[in-house]
């Protein structure tokens, strides 16, 4: 397998080395793309130095079978014809082409059938909120039709990229120096505080993030679910946390949804009250699944189940997602 990395430097970029050294993805060449600032870098695969390409306009991705790419909407759009044009899927982790109808939005736990209809040879990775909540939510559509989510997101500076990591460490170190904390990838100062405000504004008056929450959820599940997000970036390096309440059309007990989330594909129960035992960001950074924890009955609406998430967001809600649709294609030949 050519397989070919798009913003190999950036956190996500690097994630995708790791994500498939680790899974012993079939990788015979690998080609790693970036910005002219980030062209001449070098890092290791399965030790062997590969140096980064600027990308360009020209025949690089001739031969290449698998392009991951993660380096932004804009550079998704202007490259997906040069990407594409001799074959090479794209599995694009950016926001560019997800609500296009041409372009499958695929979380392979929930819908990777849709990954096989791609008529531009373009596959859409969600946004990683969506990712997380979508394979914890699989397994209760499972059991009665989901009618209505509310959603309350903790999300980590990850989702902000690698420089926004590095930025909430140093406003840290600032602080601690009584010094006045930088601030710029955050709308404010992310040390010691919570931001009510991830991504944009919209005229619904909710912010784009939380529009992607409620749009990509609908394509991911093929359902007519209501979501209403909140979604609030919080002082924790990786891993996003989620409050999510659910309206099915029965309801669900508690034991109901402890075996269907014990039994769901990529997810993990972790609920055992008497033990303290839950997830928390910090002790799931760097795992695979998707963590459940605190479920219980919604004591506001009797078809309603309310439950918690932790899950890494540069790996399933980024890198891993990618790779694992990249995985259900080459075990469904359908590459
Ligand atoms: C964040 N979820 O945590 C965003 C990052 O649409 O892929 C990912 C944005 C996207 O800031």
């Amino acid at each position: 397998m050519k397989v070919a990395i798009v913003g190999a430097s950036g956190a996500v970029g690097q994630e995708f080395l790791r994500v498939l050294d680790e899974r012993n993805f079939p990788v015979d060449e690998l080609l790693l793309f970036g910005s002219s600032r980030s062209a001449g870098s070098e890092y290791v695969f399965r030790n062997k130095k590969i140096v980064v390409k600027e990308l360009k306009h020209n025949d690089d991705f001739k031969g290449v079978d698998i392009a991951f790419t993660s380096a932004g909407a804009g550079t998704s759009k202007e490259f997906e014809s040069t990407i594409t044009k001799y074959g090479a899927v794209m599995i694009d982790n950016s926001s560019a082409f997800r609500m296009d109808d041409d372009v499958p939005l695929v979380v392979p736990e929930v819908n990777g059938p849709d990954a096989k209809i791609r008529p531009r040879g373009v596959i859409a990775n969600p946004n990683c909120t969506t990712i997380q909540m979508v394979v914890a939510l699989k397994a209760i559509e499972d059991l009665s039709h989901i009618k209505a989510v509310h959603v309350a997101t903790y999300q980590a500076a990850s989702g902000a990229g690698a420089s926004a990591m590095a930025e909430l460490v140093h406003q840290y170190e600032e602080l601690m120096k009584g010094d006045k904390p930088t601030v710029e990838k955050f709308y404010y100062q992310l040390a010691y505080n919570v931001i009510p405000q991830v991504d944009v504004f919209t005229d619904t008056l909710y912010t784009k993030e939380e529009m992607k929450m409620y749009n990509e959820t609908r394509k991911i599940m093929h359902s007519d679910v209501k979501v209403s997000a909140m979604c609030v970036r919080v002082p924790v390096m990786r891993a996003h946390s989620e409050s999510i309440w659910v309206e099915t059309e029965r309801p669900i007990s508690v034991a109901e949804a402890r075996e269907a989330f014990s039994k769901a594909e990529g997810v993990v129960l972790m609920d055992d009250l008497a033990n303290k035992i839950y997830p928390m960001p910090l002790d799931i950074a760097g795992k695979d699944p998707v963590y459940v924890g605190r479920v219980r009955e919604d004591l506001a609406n009797p078809n309603g189940l309310t439950f918690w998430t932790v899950s890494d967001q540069i790996k399933k809600g980024a890198a891993l997602n990618a790779v694992q649709i990249a995985e259900y294609l080459i075990r469904e030949n359908a590459l």
